[in-house]
């Protein structure tokens, strides 16, 4: 038994694939592989967040205590807004596109690689001469206007506004870029037989987001472009001192950063539709609903921008129709939220660490979104606009969206990835501190916001000790959390069991036509697709399930693009 599976082992480490067919630095810096370029994203963006995360604690430390804690109110103005910017532009927006989505978007559909692989590597170098000019601004004169960048301050500032703004200029050509990559793709590169309606929910979330990208970035693109020719060349746009007029910036902000919001939480839907059809063993029911309602929302997205600004002097007929199409979209991220708990209803529950990211997130997420609609209510957000509710707010969808949904799905493709399993029980006690951590943190800042909490502060009267200092320890836990999921990846990459093909029994192409890591060009013969995404029948006939054998190893390492079509 022994030797087998050391024989086992030794079959499975010699055999080509995307990591150990080429080696050396060059080979992955000049890579073409989606797969590669998907990992030179995950280093990327979990840089920016250490960073980002490290900022946020120091927010929480000064938040400890009234009064100055640790740093001074122009200090802290700083501190705020890099948060903001670094995890907003660096990494909740490409998190889990170009990291999940570059890794298994073309696999799962069938396809060798992006339809422009070069526009692809470019997309990462261009991310990063985006983010090192951000750096430029950052380091030789700070950033002090929040992440909005709302003009006039952010037109008269000495701090670094018009490197950083030039800097998310050139991070917004990544971003189109991956979104244009991924439109073709989906579009040209199918495999035979993989129709729209056998698309998996993954493709159909990121597809809907390509759509937004492509649309909405260039908006914001020429608006902080326009902020920085203010700056150079006083234009007198946004200035009123020149003519200008500084609400123009909030229109052109909010027309691109409400669509932003659903850059970051489409593709994460589309994550979590994959975890709850995998480990409910029942395919996601009313798929043709879940795929819709992501285009719907991109398409609503759009309309909605008004209702960051309802005091900002808008007319009562604009701001009327703003909260009403507002709560549209309610409707279709309701379809997806509905759908998702019958999917779970009466599945065949395999509770295992992707999935407990996702249920993490079906009792964050609509926080998020019920608490978005208040905020949409036009009497109701003139009290709390600019208060910690709108911080809890927008962390409950972001955090649910953007981080849940990641860690989530990096814990599913891990073995794909990595071609090695990780320690679920430290995987699921880490998930556990950070679904404790989080909710600490954040829901405290909603009663805060209710009592008048102003955001964007770094004092406070006494009366708000208890709630700001329960919210502080609450960031120690999440921090933890954090810190043991890279413990647990970190242990998993060099020691961890070698993983099967299909350790979740999953149904979408990634799992079942791949070896233990997927070859240079995925497949050695073009799959041809006959049936759904989530169709488990198949797919445990074939490589077992892992389910109720204990310990999640099906005995079979298929064959390269095995067949079973
Ligand atoms: C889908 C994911 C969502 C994300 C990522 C998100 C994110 C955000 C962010 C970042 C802000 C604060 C903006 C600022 O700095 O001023 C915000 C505010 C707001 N959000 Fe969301 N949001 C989401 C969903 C929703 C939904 C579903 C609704 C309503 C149906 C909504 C309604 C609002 C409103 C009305 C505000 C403005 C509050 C104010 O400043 O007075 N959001 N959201
Ligand atoms: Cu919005």
């Amino acid at each position: 038994m022994a030797t087998q599976t050391i024989a086992a082992q030794k079959t499975a480490q010699s055999e080509i694939n995307y990591l150990n067919h080429a080696r050396g630095l060059k080979s992955w810096l000049l890579t073409l592989d989606h797969k590669r370029i998907g990992i030179l994203y995950l280093i990327s963006v979990v840089f920016f967040f250490i960073v980002g995360g490290i900022l946020a604690l120091l927010i929480r430390a000064e938040l400890f205590e009234p009064g100055q804690t640790l740093m001074t109110a122009d200090t802290y103005n700083h501190i705020f807004t890099l948060h903001g910017a670094i995890m907003i532009f660096l990494f909740l927006i490409p998190a889990v596109p170009a990291v999940l989505g570059n890794f298994a978007l073309p696999i799962m559909i069938g396809a060798k690689d992006v339809a422009f692989p070069r526009l692809n590597l470019a997309s990462w170098y261009i991310f990063w001469l985006g983010a090192l000019t951000m750096l430029v601004g950052i380091v030789t004169s700070g950033l002090d206007t929040g992440w909005t960048f709302y003009t006039p301050y952010s037109t008269m500032t000495s701090s670094g506004v018009t490197w950083v703004v030039l800097g998310i200029f050139i991070l917004g050509f990544s971003s189109i870029l991956t979104g244009l990559n991924f439109i073709v793709t989906v579009h040209k590169m199918r495999a035979p037989g993989l129709t729209w309606s056998r698309l998996p929910l993954f493709v159909w979330g990121l597809y809907a987001t390509s759509i937004v990208q492509i649309l909405a970035t260039p908006v914001l693109g020429i608006t902080l472009l326009l902020l920085a020719l203010e700056r150079i060349l006083k234009i007198g746009i946004f200035d009123p001192a020149l003519g200008g007029d500084p609400i123009l910036f909030q229109h052109f902000f909010w027309f691109y950063s409400h669509p932003a919001v659903y850059i970051m939480i489409l593709p994460a839907f589309g994550v979590i539709s994959e975890l709850i059809g995998t480990f409910s063993r029942k395919g996601i029911f009313g798929y043709k609903f879940v795929a819709l309602s992501s285009v719907a929302i991109a398409f609503l997205g759009f309309l909605v921008w008004g209702h960051h600004m309802f005091v900002s002097g808008q007319s009562a007929t604009a701001a009327t129709v703003f909260s009403l199409l507002t709560f549209l979209i309610g409707v279709p991220t309701g379809v997806k939220v509905l759908n998702w708990v019958a999917s779970l209803y009466r599945g065949s529950i395999w509770l295992r660490t992707p999935l407990l990211y996702a249920l993490a997130f079906l009792f964050v997420f609509p926080i998020g979104g019920f608490t978005g609609i208040a905020l949409g209510t036009l009497g109701l957000d003139v009290p709390l606009h600019d208060t910690y509710f709108v911080v809890a707010h927008f962390h409950y969808v972001m955090v649910s969206g953007g981080l849940l949904a990641f860690l989530g799905g990096l814990h599913y493709w891990w073995p794909k990835m990595f071609g090695r399993l990780y320690n679920e029980k430290l995987a699921q006690i880490a998930a556990l501190l950070i679904f404790v951590g989080f909710n600490v943190t954040f829901f405290p800042q909603f009663i805060l916001g209710t009592q008048g909490m102003p955001r964007r502060y770094f004092d406070y009267v006494p009366e708000f000790t208890t709630l700001h200092q329960l919210s502080t320890v609450g960031s120690w836990i999440l921090g933890l959390g954090l810190l043991l999921v890279a413990v647990c990846l970190l242990h998993s990459l060099f020691k961890g069991q070698l993983a099967p093909a299909n350790p979740w029994g999953a149904g979408t192409l990634e799992w079942t036509h791949t070896g233990r890591l997927p070859s240079p060009h995925n497949f050695e013969r073009t799959p041809v697709v006959t049936r759904g995404p989530y169709d488990y029948h198949l797919a445990e006939e074939i490589f077992g399930n892992g389910h109720g054998d204990g310990g999640g190893t099906p005995a079979v390492i298929p064959a390269q693009g095995q067949a079973q079509s």
